[in-house]
C-alpha cells in the first residue's frame, strides 16, 4: 500500500481521534508510559493463518491467498504496515518451503519483519517420508520412527538459523485414542529422550517451546497433554526449554490465567499461541468469545513480568495461532492483533497498588471492582495513538476495506487459490 493512503486516511480521522485521546489522557496519569510499552510490543503472525482454513467438512476459499512463502511475507508485511504491531512471522515446516533463505530473509527485512519461532511438523506424514506417524512421532515404539522425527526437528532448527529465528515450537499429536493402546510411562520416556536429542542441537541463544494440548487428534491420552506434562519435559530438558500456552488447548473452564501466572513464576513460560474458543481448539479470533479471560491473562502476565523485571515485549514469544473458515484471514488477523493490544493495554491500566492492598485486606468486592474498572475502560484511543506514532493506520481494518485489498489480491493471484498448509 502506498504511504500516502495511510496519511490521507489518518488525516481524515485525526480530529475525532484527538478528542477521544485527550479525554483518556485527562483521566489517567500514566498514558505516555503505556504508549511507550505498546510501541515496542509486536505479535508474530503464523504463516499458516493467512490462507482460508477449513474444517474436516469443507473449505471455502476466499481467493487471492498466498501461493508461496514470498506472498505470505507480502501479506504479513501488509498487516504490519497497517497496524505496526505484526512485525514477525512464524513458519511451519514443511508447509513453508524455503528455497533460498538468504533471499527470504532479505524480503522479510524489506517489510520490517523478523522470523519468530519455527514450528516443526511430525503430526502428518510428508511426501517421501520413510516411516508413518500414524502411531506417534517422538513417542513412537519404534526407534527408527523417533529418529526420523528427531531429524526433522533438527532440520527445522537449521532452516530457522539461516533466517535468524531463535526458537523452535514443538507441538506433538502423539498420544493414544483407546485405553490400553499406550504405555504412558514408556511414551513419556521415549518422548523425553527424543526431545533431549533435539535440545542438544539447539543453538545457545535459542529457546525450545513445548506446546501442550489436551485432546485432538488423539482422544484418550495426549503425551504432552497439559501444562504439568509440558513443564516436566521443560524442567528435565534444561534452561532453554519452556512451556508454550495455546489458549485453545485446555479442558473446558481451565483457569488459564492461573497456569500462566505459575509458569511465569517458575521462569518456564515461553510464549503463547493466541486465539479464542468456545468448545475446544476452535482457533477463533483472539478476544471474540472471552475478552475478559484474555484481559485476566494479560493481567497476570503484566503483574508477573513486572515482579521479575522482565521486558514485556521481548520476555515471551507472542504469537497468534488462528484459522479462518468464514472470514477474510487478513481482516481476522487485524481483529486478533487489535484484541490482544486492547487486553494488554487494559492490563497496564490496572491500579496494581490498590489491588495489592485490597487483596491484603481480603476486600473481595474491591478486588473485583479494580479489575473490572480497568477492563471496562475504553482504551481504544491509546492503542490507536501508539499505532499512529509508529506510522500505522488510525483504523487498519477500515483502511484495508477502503483500499479493497482483497479484491486487488484476487486480481493478482486469482480466485481459485489454495492456501498451502492446513
Ligand atoms: C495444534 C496447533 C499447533 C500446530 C498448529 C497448526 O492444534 O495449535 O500449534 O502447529 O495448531
Ligand atoms: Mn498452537
Ligand atoms: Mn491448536
Amino acid at each position: 500500500m502506498e504511504k500516502h493512503h495511510i496519511e490521507l486516511h489518518n488525516e481524515k480521522l485525526q480530529a475525532d481521534h484527538q478528542r477521544r485521546f485527550d479525554f483518556i489522557v485527562s483521566e489517567y496519569a500514566h498514558v505516555e508510559e503505556v504508549i511507550s510499552k505498546l510501541i515496542k510490543f509486536q505479535l508474530a503472525i503464523p504463516s499458516w493463518a493467512i490462507g482460508t482454513g477449513g474444517t474436516r467438512f469443507g473449505r471455502f476459499s476466499i481467493g487471492g491467498e498466498p501461493r508461496n512463502l514470498e506472498e505470505k511475507i507480502y501479506d504479513i508485511g501488509l498487516l504490519h504496515q497497517l497496524n505496526r504491531a505484526s512485525g514477525a512471522i512464524s513458519l511451519h515446516i514443511p508447509w513453508d518451503e524455503i528455497n533460498n533463505s538468504h533471499a527470504i530473509k532479505a524480503l522479510a527485512a524489506h517489510y520490517d519483519l523478523h522470523f519468530d519461532a519455527m514450528n516443526s511438523n511430525t503430526f502428518q506424514d510428508q511426501q517421501g517420508q520413510v516411516y508413518s506417524y500414524k502411531f506417534g512421532s517422538l513417542q513412537h515404539v519404534n526407534k527408527a520412527v523417533r529418529q526420523q522425527a528427531i531429524e526433522h526437528n533438527i532440520e527445522v532448527i537449521h532452516q530457522g538459523k539461516a533466517l535468524g529465528s531463535e526458537s523452535l515450537t514443538i507441538w506433538l499429536a502423539d498420544g493414544s485414542c483407546f485405553p490400553g493402546q499406550l504405555n504412558f510411562r514408556r511414551a513419556f520416556q521415549n518422548t523425553l529422550e527424543s526431545l533431549q536429542e533435539i535440545y542438544a542441537a539447539l543453538p545457545d541463544n535459542w529457546k525450545m517451546f513445548i506446546e501442550y494440548k489436551a485432546f485432538e487428534p488423539n482422544f484418550y491420552s495426549a503425551t504432552v497433554g497439559d501444562w504439568g506434562q509440558s513443564l516436566l519435559y521443560a524442567n528435565k530438558l534444561g534452561a532453554k526449554a519452556y512451556t508454550l500456552v495455546d489458549l485453545g488447548h485446555h479442558l473446558p473452564n481451565a483457569n488459564i490465567e492461573q497456569i500462566v501466572s505459575l509458569l511465569l513464576m517458575e521462569d518456564k513460560l515461553g510464549g503463547f499461541h493466541f486465539n479464542d474458543s468456545r468448545y475446544g481448539d476452535d482457533d477463533l479470533t483472539a478476544g471474540c468469545m472471552k475478552p475478559y479471560q484474555l484481559f485476566l491473562i494479560f493481567n497476570e502476565l503484566v503483574e508477573g513480568m513486572d515482579a521479575k523485571g522482565t521486558d514485556h515485549a521481548t520476555g515471551l514469544g507472542w504469537m497468534i495461532d488462528a484459522s479462518h473458515n468464514v472470514k477474510d484471514p487478513l481482516e481476522d488477523l487485524l481483529q486478533s492483533v487489535e484484541a490482544i493490544m486492547l487486553a494488554y493495554t487494559q492490563a497496564l491500566m490496572v491500579d496494581r497498588h490498590a489491588l495489592t492492598i485490597a487483596q491484603q485486606e481480603n476486600d473481595v468486592v474491591r478486588c473485583q471492582e479494580i479489575l473490572q474498572h480497568a477492563f471496562r475502560t475504553d482504551v481504544r484511543a491509546i492503542v490507536q495513538e501508539a499505532r499512529l506514532r509508529k506510522g500505522g493506520a488510525a483504523q487498519p481494518l477500515a483502511l484495508y476495506r477502503e483500499q479493497q485489498i482483497r479484491k486487488k489480491l484476487i486480481n493478482q493471484r486469482g480466485s481459485k487459490t489454495v492456501a498451502i498448509g492446513l
